[in-house]
């Protein structure tokens, strides 16, 4: 090959390095010498704003990365799990210190968390649980315990009915709306929701369906149920926005949510205890969204180098239509 095409290949090479290297995080010269004055940089994919649980969520996050003097990336993935994985990819190749996210389905992870593994970037999973080969690709998980929450909803139903027998009356129908399908939040709910009611013959749940924790979905297949069945006794919704939703066809109807049919819910977005307290709704059970500050410690414990717990669950509680209503605490979403 002549040798003037071999310089113009090798500047070419050199520039395309110089690039690439430059598309990369930059590196502080002052922050090489003392690590622990480095800026934390998190890449934080989070699925959506699907509810006000969600938005919760979310103002959390950026509230407590600005708190923690840590830099976010953060992204909405539209509620498309490949959304995700591109975003995690792009925190790869940015060399953040830190991936967070929420993932939207158990499933699919693995590729893209050995990636990140490889690029010695710790993953930590929050709010959803993944199902994984190598459990060693993420450090540890902070979210709710949904197969509890599952739990909590069939114990308020065998302490409201405890009085009902099952030999001479008819089965307590139970219409159930749930999450996204394959998320670890939508199959725990309704793991719990069966341990605890599964086996018990005075009930029986004659319709299932995902709402996509989504308001609209919740009406619109409330709709559609009140059309098919006129004896529902229970409505078990895995979220408020879904059981806002189907309060609303309920009215339409002429039915009175919490009176002619029974409402647990789980979330306790204001709506919900609003309409707890109104006697709308019987029970909610909490699930808190705001997580923000407990993850910014784990994040700079992993930017740290040190290890954390494999699965830290936050606090919740549930509010029932016989506790003391009148001083909850706003919930501020
Ligand atoms: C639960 C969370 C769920 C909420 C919904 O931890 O993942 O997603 O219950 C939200 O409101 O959409």
């Amino acid at each position: 090959m002549k040798s003037w095409r071999k310089i113009f290949l090798s500047i070419l090479v050199i520039i395309m390095i110089c690039l690439l290297l430059s598309s990369c995080r930059k590196t502080d010269p002052a922050a090489e010498a003392d690590p622990s004055s480095k800026q934390i940089i998190l890449g934080f994919s989070q699925i959506g704003a699907e509810s006000a649980w969600r938005n919760q969520n979310t103002q959390s996050i950026h509230e407590a990365a600005a708190e923690a003097g840590i830099q976010l990336l953060f992204t909405n993935a539209e509620q498309k799990q490949e959304n995700q994985i591109r975003a995690i990819r792009s925190f790869i190749a940015y060399q953040v210190d830190v991936i967070a996210f929420v993932p939207i389905v158990t499933k699919g992870w693995d590729n893209v968390l050995r990636e990140a593994k490889d690029a010695g970037i710790p993953v930590l999973v929050t709010d959803r649980k993944i199902e994984i080969q190598d459990e060693s690709l993420y450090a540890g998980f902070i979210g709710t315990d949904s197969v509890q929450a599952g739990r909590r909803a069939g114990l308020f139903l065998l302490d409201k009915y405890r009085n009902r027998t099952a030999s001479e009356e008819e089965p307590i129908r139970i219409v159930e709306l749930t999450g996204n399908v394959g998320s670890s939040v939508a199959i725990g709910r309704g793991i719990g929701f069966r341990e605890i009611i599964g086996d018990d013959p005075r009930f029986e749940v004659i319709y299932s369906e995902s709402g996509d924790f989504l308001r609209s979905k919740g009406y619109e297949l409330m709709q559609s149920i009140l059309e098919t069945y006129d004896d529902i006794d229970v409505l078990y919704s895995h979220n408020d926005s879904m059981t806002l939703g189907a309060l609303d066809a309920m009215k339409e109807k002429g039915i009175r949510p919490g009176t002619d049919i029974v409402i647990v819910t789980i979330d306790a977005e204001q709506a919900a205890i609003n309409a707890l307290q109104q006697g709308e709704v019987n029970c909610v059970i909490e699930c808190n969204p705001k997580m923000g500050p407990d993850i910014m410690k784990l994040v700079k414990s992993l930017a740290a180098g040190e290890g954390i717990s494999r699965q830290i669950y936050v606090q919740e509680q549930v509010f029932r239509e016989d506790d003391d209503l009148s001083d909850i605490e706003a919930r501020g979403y």
